[in-house]
């Protein structure tokens, strides 16, 4: 199989291109990335002489950049991603997120290949109690949720108008090797090293369901290779937690793994104002990977952060490359004012 996977040079999408060229050494990859500030070449630096992986620079929204690449099917994970920088402009967000994958279903049309669209538990808005099924009305209320489940209607409208061999799965919240240092598990790890304030966004009781990246990954490959055409897949942990609890237990771990002291880092945790329109809870219903495709994650939450701290206590030159230059921009911009006791 020849899988063009775009969005590659990501967090979630660079996991998967070293999942895939793994678990199918015979398959060959081309990952297409434009290289956002959120991509990075150095997330595949392991397996960029491998004879079964191409890289290609350019953007989903551009007619004209898929000739001459030949593939069997697409995995799209590129997108703008991160819910506070939506906050500040959604226009990029609506662009390649929307735009680029109405781009993508017209190649697939064409070319009559198979298409896996990467989506979010977040296109289900927020629900104080229950679990979103696959069948839950979308109800986003970021524009980046808004943008993602306005790309999940059109793969719908090309499947039931075109029929395109389309498939959208809808993942609750990643964390792992390689993550932006924007997204709270790595922000938390990084500043716990700096010694610097971890901002909490309103009293921290927000629920996520955190999921090890890996677990998703392989979600998307057995979706990609045993799902349906058509149909929609949920992908979560039954792993929710408030946010202060994961913060807590990151800093904890954190002061084991470097020998600080864990009241210090306790006490670097700081409230700040709110993010507006903060989803206060997502909660997955995975029953239909579990039961349709015999998935289930194999990663605990614990195994999986003391991973993670250690990955990014081992990397070091990796993140601080990224959280110097345009990256404290956007830092200051966002957490300045709201750091200021
Ligand atoms: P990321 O921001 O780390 O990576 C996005 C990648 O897309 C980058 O490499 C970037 O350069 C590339 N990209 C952006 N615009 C592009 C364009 N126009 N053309 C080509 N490439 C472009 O994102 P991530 O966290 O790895 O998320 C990947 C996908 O998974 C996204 O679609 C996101 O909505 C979805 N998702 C993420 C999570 C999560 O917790 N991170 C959870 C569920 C679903
Ligand atoms: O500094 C912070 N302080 C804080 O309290 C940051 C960055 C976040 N938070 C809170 C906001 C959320 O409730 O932590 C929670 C997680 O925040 P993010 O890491 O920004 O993730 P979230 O907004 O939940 O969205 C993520 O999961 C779904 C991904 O970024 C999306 O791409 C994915 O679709």
């Amino acid at each position: 199989m020849k899988l063009l996977v775009t969005g590659g040079a990501g967090f979630i999408g660079s996991n998967y291109v070293r999942h895939v060229l793994t678990a199918h050494p015979d398959y060959q990859v081309i990952n297409f990335d434009k290289l956002t500030y959120a991509g990075n070449l150095g997330n595949l630096k392991d397996v960029e002489s491998s004879p079964n992986y191409t890289f290609v620079r350019g953007d989903i929204c551009d007619r004209n950049a898929f000739e001459g690449l030949e593939f069997d099917a697409v995995v799209n994970f590129a997108a703008e991603s991160h819910v506070d920088r939506s906050i500040l402009d959604a226009s990029p967000f609506l662009r390649t997120n929307v735009m680029g994958t109405h781009n993508l279903l017209e190649i697939v049309r064409r070319r009559g290949c198979a298409l896996l669209h990467v989506s979010t538990d977040e296109v289900y808005g927020s629900t104080a109690e229950g679990f979103f099924n696959e069948d839950s009305p979308l109800q986003p209320n970021s524009p980046y949720a808004a943008s993602k489940a306005s790309s999940d209607l059109l793969v719908r409208a090309y499947v039931e108008t075109y029929k395109v061999r389309a498939m959208t799965t809808r993942c609750s919240n990643n964390y792992g090797p390689y993550q932006f240092p924007e997204k709270l598990v790595p922000l938390v790890i990084i500043n716990a090293l700096n010694g610097r304030p971890v901002p909490v966004y309103g009293d921290g009781m927000n629920v996520r369901d955190w999921i090890y990246v890996e677990d998703h990954c392989k979600a998307v490959d057995m979706v990609l290779h045993n799902g349906k055409a058509g149909e929609v897949y949920n992908i979560g942990s039954r792993n929710e937690r408030p946010n202060i609890e994961v913060i807590k237990l990151l800093l904890r771990k954190v002061a084991q793994r470097t020998g600080r002291n864990e009241d210090d880092l306790l006490n670097l945790i700081t409230f700040v104002k709110d993010r507006a329109g903060h989803d206060r809870r997502y909660a997955i219903d995975p029953v239909k990977m579990e039961r349709q495709l015999g998935w289930g994650p194999d990663m605990s939450f614990d195994q999986g952060i003391l991973k993670t701290i250690d990955w990014y206590i081992s990397n070091r030159d990796w993140w601080q490359g990224i959280t110097s230059g345009e990256y404290m921009k956007y830092y200051d911009t966002q957490y300045g004012e709201r750091l200021k006791k």
